[in-house]
């Protein structure tokens, strides 16, 4: 595993020189086991903030500028920023988190790549008396108090929009069967569970509807041009055991972007006889919006950091923060004057 720690705020780096060798000695090899119990480590006497942050990884342009909007707004808070990156594995966060308590940073936050698992190494947390702040994706512990609050997206609720832009897209519609395949993020992510349940919950308004296919795609682009190059290749044709698949709903941009290289590789054209609905809103997104190859982009918005640094110093600073924390989004379709939509940034 490579370890990619990176130390904003390079006043310090001679004091974190320490904590980086430790970092790296307690998840660089492997197999090395934290016993950061036995370690007294002196809390650093830096009077800047320190915040320990395990992101997941670099999976899509989405957590590309979730990470940037982070570490850009820890420098302007003159935070300083222990950034590490998982590489998709959660006993990497896991290792990185027990590593921020032997060097007993002032907030933990995290990104969870999955819901669960989390109890133990937060007991660790609140045992050594270091707040943690959960972030963009939800986590279900047993003890609720293991963790001062959540920021992020509402997932339950883009869902829930990219269900009734296709009610109302078609509510004219006399098509007695309107089929729905569906491209789910990673298995077992709050996000995930979240994005189908607002979905199924919503679309169920319209029996007509049916997600006659649903497969999980790990948000990852090559796993949208699979999964759908699967399915034609099984059924000669975009159709689930002769049923026409009607509408693709695709959990994040990054697997639509591989589902529209498919059809295009296989000649068949998304404008006409296909409705996607797609969430995240990066720009290639957009462009496929305004060029018709989607209809309808879900905001999931990354741009965290600022709010996630202004709950770090009220934590820091002893006070309580709200449990949950969403962040402003929208949804881009194809009935909107995409004219005015300004540029993503990733
Ligand atoms: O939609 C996707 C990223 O957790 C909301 O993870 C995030 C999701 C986002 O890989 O692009």
């Amino acid at each position: 595993m490579s370890l990619c720690t990176i130390i904003i705020n390079m006043k310090k780096v001679a004091k974190l020189s320490l904590f980086l060798l430790s970092l790296l000695l307690t998840t660089g090899c492997g197999n090395t086991k934290s016993n950061f119990s036995k370690k007294n480590k002196e809390k650093h006497s830096s009077s800047t903030l320190i915040l320990g942050f395990s992101q997941i990884g670099a999976e899509s342009a989405w957590r590309k500028r979730n990470t940037e909007s982070i570490q850009q707004a820890a420098a302007k808070a003159n935070i300083q920023l222990v950034f590490n990156d998982a590489q998709q594995k959660q006993a990497n966060q896991i290792k990185a988190i027990r590593s921020f308590i032997v060097y007993r940073v002032d907030v933990i936050a995290f990104v969870p790549i999955v819901e669960t698992g989390w109890d133990n190494v937060l007991k660790d947390a609140k045992e050594a008396k270091i707040p943690v702040i959960v972030v963009d994706r939800k986590i279900k512990v047993k003890d609720e108090s293991l963790y001062a609050g959540y920021i992020g997206e509402d997932a339950m609720q883009e869902g829930t929009k990219a269900a009734n832009f296709l009610l109302e897209k078609f509510k004219e519609s006399e098509d007695p069967h309107i089929n729905i395949l569906e491209i789910r993020g990673t298995e077992n992510s709050s996000v995930a569970s979240e994005r189908s349940l607002g979905f199924t919950n919503t679309i169920k308004e319209n029996p007509r509807f049916s997600i006659i296919y649903s497969e999980s795609g790990d948000f990852l682009r090559s796993r949208g041009r699979e999964i759908v190059s699967n399915i034609i290749s099984d059924n000669q044709g975009l159709n689930i055991n002769g049923s026409p698949i009607d509408i693709i709903y695709s959990h994040n941009d990054a697997m639509t972007l591989g589902v529209l290289e498919t059809l295009a590789s296989n000649n068949i054209p998304s404008e006409n006889e296909l409705t996607i609905v797609s969430i995240d809103g990066e720009q290639k997104a957009i462009n496929a919006l305004k060029d018709g190859r989607i209809n309808c982009v879900v905001e999931c918005n990354p741009n965290i950091g600022p709010l996630l640094m202004y709950l770090v110093k009220t934590i820091a600073n002893r006070n309580t923060i709200p449990k949950e924390s969403y962040i402003e989004e929208s949804v881009f379709t194809e009935n909107d004057d995409l004219s005015t939509i300004p540029p993503r940034g990733y």
